[in-house]
């Protein structure tokens, strides 16, 4: 597996409108997307920061694994995300390693990227996603 940069950092909010308003007129960086995922039960924003993209979590169902992390942690970085070259494999080639991942193979994340996670029990306690630009 090829890791090549830091696709986005995730941060879990609980009200994505006034998040997006603190990094808007506050930070001076402009949100260019907002999308439901409904696959990850979360409204996503996006901010592009250098080469670097900031997404914004909201939950959108008390299931929502963004609903559980404020529940119990608050608000804060929730997750980190690597570009790879191919998420399937890097998925396959970390469990070899002995990774707990939460999926074994990919699936469609938010802008359409090919997405997989790491369990943070196995990542020094950061959630870690792959990310794939297909
Ligand atoms: N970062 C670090 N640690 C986390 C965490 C996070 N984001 N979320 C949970 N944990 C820790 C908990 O604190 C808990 O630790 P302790 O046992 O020491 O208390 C442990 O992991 C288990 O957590 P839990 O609350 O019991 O929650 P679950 O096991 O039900 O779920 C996880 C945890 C990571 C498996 C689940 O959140 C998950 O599957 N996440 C991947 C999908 C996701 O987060 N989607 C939203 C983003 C989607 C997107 O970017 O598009």
């Amino acid at each position: 597996m090829k890791v090549s940069h830091i696709e986005h950092v995730g941060i879990a909010v609980k009200d994505l409108q006034e998040a997006i308003k603190y990094y808007e007129e506050v930070l001076g960086l402009k949100c260019y997307a907002i999308e439901e995922v409904a696959d990850q039960k979360v409204k996503t924003a996006f901010f592009m920061v250098g080469q670097t993209k900031l997404e914004l979590l909201e939950a959108t169902s008390e299931e929502s694994p963004v609903a559980k992390f404020i529940e119990k942690k608050g608000e804060g970085i929730h997750h980190l995300a690597f570009a790879v070259n191919d998420v399937d494999e890097s998925l396959k080639e970390v469990k070899d390693k002995g990774v707990r991942v939460i999926d074994e193979t990919s699936r469609k994340g938010a802008e359409g990227l090919s997405i997989g996670f790491l369990h943070p029990k196995s990542t020094f306690g950061v959630l870690t996603e792959f990310c794939e630009k297909k």
